[in-house]
């Protein structure tokens, strides 16, 4: 298991510049048969060699113009084969075979529920056939795809069906040309008996573009939440960045084993069932917005990534850090644009932060990797698009358009990089991103220690910013990032934004300073009153801010920052604060008391009205025990459960009235829709529900009961199916699970979550209900959704999985061990939480490395064995 440098980036000596694929689908034996237009490249030496990836190929046959090579004229190599004299110009011709019936890693052609589909990002297509594998050979395709009539009757590939017809032997073939010149990664073909839901899109300059969706039959009334969002994605593109599709038709395929969520393959998207099917008797308000997201991204690559892709796999966030911002935007833009900001920095805070404190730590653009699989990674989809926000706020939202603008027009066809891209946005606007280019390079989270003192004789407020960046592995020392801090000053006595004046300079109400130093004071003039600083609005950097707010500042920012994030944060902030006193008191034996001001924070909040349901429902929310636990210096299990559920508790009994009330003055009974304004109301409604039930209460029983029963929309049932079985009312969770399993026994995604809501209890059999569920006949561990619903669920069930005797961490490594034979990917994503051992007491510790160094001895894939290296390093 060898690692690839960046350093050692090496421009392909021959391009392909088209390639005609046919393949003969088949189980067990599928014959692909290629037919490659090659070229050297101008700058590579007339003598170099021919080197193609290739692996999982049994190789029939090879021709050089038209020559049959024998085994002299070329080598079987590891990972592919060598030819070592070409001429400049020549066609070259194989034939493999492959098994996609055995291929369980699910990368390259496999078969899942009966159909053929393909996953070629990142290096998927060598197991396909011998061909430059790599990002920046970019080729026109034909394929032609043959298969049973009966068994395969739908034959999909990229770009428009161009011949069709029929066979001996009851075969068919339809081929597909795709004009646009595209990297092997983003080649895609799906054949099997599905259905389609047609609809169509005209596109700004007056284009019909048929959209399709395909899918099993049963799943045919789940496409329409999935084609709206595929419209709007559409839309959204044109009228935000000018970008319109580029082909006649736009295809998306949903199966049912899928390494991740979806695949932006041209013209024909593969999709995880999970990412694409909603209805709204199977799918949360949750999983309509992760579909409408999904079905963005997937879309938006058409340009961030197809048109202009990326010159190797260390570039990966070029396209996927662009990207996720651009869905980010789009959702902002369709939805609450606050509680989307809420959602993606609580996720981010508490899992992007633990992985850049992890052994596991790497820089948006890595600068070496063993297996380019593991880096599909927080750090690189996250982090990365809060780099391209920072960009854009940084030169502002007009000069970042015309950027891409550019971006899109120079690169076009073309395959680049990170550097490109930034230089569109220092070449538009005249910004010097010499220093911001360190925020790709670095890995870890940057930390700010900030104080203020406001000086009442000369209405002055020093605010002080002093920023490091931890050691992370590779990485010992770290230079001074520039980081943007948004920010207001909020007057104690007005509660009002007071203007911002910086070196003679207006910066408005609400201004950006800009850190570049390790230590800067910037001094604000003509402060008429004392402030309370309100830093880093909107999460204006991923960083860790720390300013020594007393609980009655946060309070006052609660309720009078004008920036609805930073309200949220307050809120948040104060809560810890409450929460680190309990864990102490947990941990010390000593009586736990709840804080009064945030008993009477929350009642302020469930008092007042609010026009957005969805950010109150945030504002109730307590930071989760995996967000707490990023906060303590050691995590102490048992004592953050401990203190989050009295926090809980106290809240719910202080709060009775008022939640029962919130919970009554948000019933409906209109027909469900995934409105921004109901999603809002059932969020709020079932928030305090939970609180309810967190104290036993006899009226928040019977609703959540007659909830459960009233079988209105998944989102609600799935929510009193929870706060039932997570509940000690096992008289009625038992009779509520058993009828939902029983009636969702034929629809997999609803067992997803019959298998999640099990394994997440806090009670302590929840490890048992594991092992048990691992034999029911709807799990299997070669289907990934099923591993996350269930081992993955489990993993997060803090208090279970960290058990003392060590079964959770031995229950999970049992599992990574067998996935690394059948699925490596999801192996090495499954050895997450076990990578985290240093952050836990000494026990644990042991119990956690001892667990890693049994799945150590066996022969490891490289997605684990690199996982392993690091975490035990
Ligand atoms: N670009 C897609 C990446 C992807 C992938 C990578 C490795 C293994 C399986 C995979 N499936 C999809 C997803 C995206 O970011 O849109
Ligand atoms: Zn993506």
């Amino acid at each position: 298991h060898q690692p690839v440098h960046l350093q050692e980036y090496q421009p392909p000596a021959y391009q392909v510049s088209h390639t005609e694929l046919t393949f003969d689908l088949d189980p067990a034996a599928t014959r692909v048969s290629a037919r490659l237009d090659m070229t050297r490249h101008p700058e590579a030496a007339s003598d170099a060699p021919l080197f193609l990836h290739g692996e999982y190929l049994t190789l029939h046959s090879l021709a050089l113009d038209g020559t049959v090579l024998d085994e002299g004229d070329y080598r079987l190599v590891e990972g592919g084969l060598e030819i070592a004299r070409v001429p400049e110009r020549f066609v070259l011709e194989s034939v493999v075979e492959i098994a996609p019936c055995e291929n369980t890693a699910l990368e390259g052609l496999y078969q899942s529920s009966g159909m053929y589909c393909t996953q070629c990002e990142a290096e998927g297509f060598r197991r396909i056939t011998y061909y430059p594998d790599r990002p920046d050979v970019m080729a026109t395709f034909k394929v032609t795809v043959i298969g049973d009539k009966a068994k395969s009757p739908v034959l999909l590939a990229n770009g428009n069906p161009v011949e069709r017809g029929e066979l001996d032997g009851g075969r068919h073939f339809v081929t597909w040309e795709d004009p646009h010149p595209k990297p092997s990664y983003l080649f895609a073909l799906v054949a099997g008996e599905l259905y389609k839901v047609e609809d169509g899109f005209t596109t700004q300059s007056g284009r019909d573009v048929t959209l399709q969706i395909w899918v099993e039959e049963e799943n045919l009334d789940k496409t329409a939440h999935a084609m709206a969002s595929l419209k709007r994605a559409m839309r959204w593109d044109e009228e935000t960045y000018g970008r319109e599709y580029d082909l006649d038709l736009f295809m998306i395929v949903a199966v049912n084993d899928f390494n991740m969520g979806a695949m932006e393959n041209k013209g024909l998207n593969i999709f995880n069932s999970a990412a694409v099917l909603t209805h709204p008797h199977t799918a949360t308000d949750q999983a309509f917005q992760r579909v409408e997201s999904i079905v963005a991204h997937e879309y938006f690559h058409n340009w961030s990534g197809n048109r202009v892709t990326c010159r190797d796999w260390f570039q990966l966030s070029l396209k996927e850090g662009f990207t996720v911002f651009r869905d980010q935007c789009f959702s902002a833009d369709v939805n609450s644009a606050p509680v989307k900001r809420i959602e993606d920095v609580a996720f981010f805070r508490t899992a992007q932060f633990a992985e850049d404190a992890g052994p596991t730590a790497h820089p948006v653009r890595p600068d070496h990797y063993i297996e380019i699989t593991n880096f599909y990674t927080l750090t690189i989809y996250e982090k990365g698009a809060e780099v391209v926000r920072m960009l854009c706020n940084l030169i502002g939202a007009e000069a970042f358009r015309r950027g891409s603008d550019l971006y899109f027009e120079r690169f076009d066809g073309q395959a680049v990089t990170i550097e490109d891209f930034v230089a569109c946005m220092a070449e538009v606007s005249g910004a010097d991103l010499t220093q911001f280019m360190r925020w790709y390079a670095q890995a870890g989270t940057p930390e700010i220690d900030a104080y203020g003192e406001y000086d009442y004789v000369h209405g002055e407020y020093r605010l002080t910013l002093r920023q490091r960046t931890p050691a992370t592995p590779g990485q010992p020392f770290k230079k001074p990032l520039h980081i943007p801090v948004r920010l207001g000053l909020v007057g104690t006595k007005s509660g009002q934004d007071l203007r911002l004046t910086l070196a003679g300079e207006s910066l408005g109400t609400d201004g950006v300073i800009h850190l570049r130093e390790e230590e800067q004071t910037f001094v604000f003039t003509e402060v008429a009153e004392a402030p309370v600083p309100s830093l880093l609005r909107d999460f204006s950097a991923p960083v860790k801010l720390h300013f020594p707010y007393s609980r009655e500042e946060l309070a006052f920012l609660l309720t009078h920052d004008s920036d609805g994030f930073n309200r949220w944060d307050a809120g948040q902030r104060l809560a810890m604060l409450a929460l680190d006193d309990l864990i102490a008191a947990h941990r010390n034996g000593v009586e736990k008391v709840m804080d009064s001001r945030v008993v009477e924070a929350f009642r302020l909040l469930l008092t007042t009205p609010m026009e957005d349901k969805a950010v109150l429902a945030e504002m109730l929310t307590l930071p989760s025990e995996a967000y707490i636990a990023e906060q303590q210096p050691l995590v102490d299990v048992d004592a953050i459960h401990a203190a989050r559920e009295f926090v809980r508790q106290s809240l719910a009994l202080a709060l009775r009235d008022e939640f029962l009330a919130l919970y009554e003055d948000n019933q409906s009974q209109e027909a469900y829709a995934p409105t921004p304004e109901q999603i809002g109301q059932r969020s709020v409604k079932n928030v305090a529900l939970a609180y309810l039930m967190a104290i036993d209460d006899d009226q928040g029983l019977a609703y959540c009961q007659a909830q459960f029963d009233a079988n209105h929309n998944m989102t609600d049932v799935r929510q009193a199916l929870t706060l039932l079985v997570h509940s000690e009312h096992n008289h009625l969770a038992a009779p509520a699970l058993k009828a939902f399993g029983e009636k969702w026994a034929h629809d997999p995604l609803v067992m997803d979550q019959w298998f999640t809501i099990q394994v997440t209890r806090p009670q302590s059999d929840a490890l048992e209900r594991v092992e048990h569920l691992m034999q029911h006949p709807a799990f299997s561990l070669k289907n990934p959704n099923k591993v996350r619903a269930l081992i993955g669920a489990f993993a997060q069930n803090r208090i279970n999985f960290h058990r003392l005797d060590g079964k959770g961490y031995a229950l999970l490594a049992d599992v990574v061990i067998e996935l690394n034979r059948l699925n490596p990917d999801v192996a090495a994503r499954m050895l997450t939480p076990l990578t985290r051992w240093q952050r836990f007491d000494d026990a644990r510790q042991a119990l956690m490395r001892q667990a890693l160094e049994r799945i150590k001895a066996e022969p490891l894939s490289a997605n684990v064995y690199e996982v392993i290296e690091k975490a035990l390093a």
